[in-house]
């Protein structure tokens, strides 16, 4: 294994392989970002396509782990292979909200047909939405047909990162108030399909009328998201959630919609780049002699500030 050392071509052609060990190291180099994440990319990028993403996000605790592994199983009972990614913005310690229902993951972590990946914040968390596109473009290459992208729903930045998916699926609890919260959460306008999920609870039938009523406030296109109910812990309701992707899936490929948020996706994913590209370039032109005595200037009134940034952005630019 240590030939293959960082080298990304020998990594995808051991991981092309089965060699799960070069996958992971794949992974980490996404993860940590830098020239080796953009070699990767570089060898991934033509190679992309087969895959679909979907995208499964909610608040803590609501059951995205365990619906995962639920669907894990539905997914393998077909006879389709299924690689999930558990983006974990909030615990660097314990390393993976992934095994929520440990017992049940447990099942699949020796099964060839499913890949497990957490991944966690390093630094700050805008790294996270360069990484995990990244991250799939490296498990479409290598020919997985499904890729599950699970986030927290509690952030901008999570949300987006679930919604940068083909289908996304949103999970709430029973009770009073859980789908209110996921509208401040902003996730009701990036659902496709709505899961009431720990249905085994009370309050099943005031949470979809929320839900319902917050869909009659927006504007919906021709597909009209469900809300299905389950117990993930149970397998309920599991096969149905699985069947409707599958129908949201139809739905977007025969209307062309699967085209342009792709389309869409790629748009966000460059100018994410560029900004963070720049952001680079300015950051590295801060600390330099020029600055300072630009900065001065400013102090004593001798320009303005508008005047004073656009000499820094010209002297970024002057950077590499
Ligand atoms: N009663 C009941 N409990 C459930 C159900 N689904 C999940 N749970 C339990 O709820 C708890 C949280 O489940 P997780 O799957 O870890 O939830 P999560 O959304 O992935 O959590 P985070 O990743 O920490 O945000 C666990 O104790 C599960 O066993 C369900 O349908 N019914
Ligand atoms: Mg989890």
């Amino acid at each position: 294994m240590n030939r293959l050392s960082r080298d990304p071509v020998a990594l995808l052609e051991a991981a092309r392989e089965g060699q799960r060990i070069a996958l992971a190291r794949l992974m980490s180099l996404v993860e940590r970002g830098g020239d080796e994440a953009r070699l990767v990319g570089a060898q991934t990028y033509s190679q992309v396509g087969g895959a679909y993403t979907v995208g499964m996000t909610g608040a803590p605790g609501s059951g995205k782990s365990s619906l995962t592994a639920a669907l894990a199983s539905v997914v393998r009972s077909e006879d389709e292979r299924l690689a999930i990614l558990a983006i974990d913005p909030s615990s660097p310690f314990t390393g993976g909200a992934i095994l929520g229902d440990r017992v049940r993951m447990q099942e699949h972590v020796t099964d060839d047909g499913i890949y497990i990946r957490s991944m966690a914040t390093r630094g700050h968390l805008g790294g996270l939405s360069l990484a995990t596109p990244q991250a799939i473009r490296v498990l479409d290459a290598l020919g997985w047909p499904w890729v599950l992208v699970e986030t927290v729903g509690v952030g901008q930045v999570e949300v987006d990162i679930a919604a940068a998916a083909d289908t996304t699926i949103v999970v709430v609890n029973p009770g009073w108030g859980d789908a209110v919260q996921a509208n401040k959460a902003g996730l009701m306008e990036v659902a496709d399909i709505f899961v009431i999920n720990k249905a085994d609870r009370k309050g099943v039938d005031e949470t979809r009328r929320d839900i319902q009523q917050m869909l009659e406030l927006s504007s919906l296109g021709d597909w009209e998201p469900p809300i299905l109910m389950t117990v993930a812990t149970d397998q309920i309701g599991v096969d149905e959630l699985w069947e409707k992707v599958g129908e949201h899936r139809e739905y977007l490929e025969k209307c062309g919609e699967l085209e342009a948020r792709r389309t869409r996706r790629v748009d966000a994913e460059l100018t994410e780049i560029v900004n963070r590209s720049l952001e680079k370039k300015v950051i590295a032109t801060m600390d330099r002699p020029e600055t300072a005595e630009l900065k001065e200037k400013l102090m004593r009134g001798e320009i303005d500030p508008y005047a004073a940034a656009a000499q820094l952005i010209d002297m970024a630019e002057g950077l590499n």
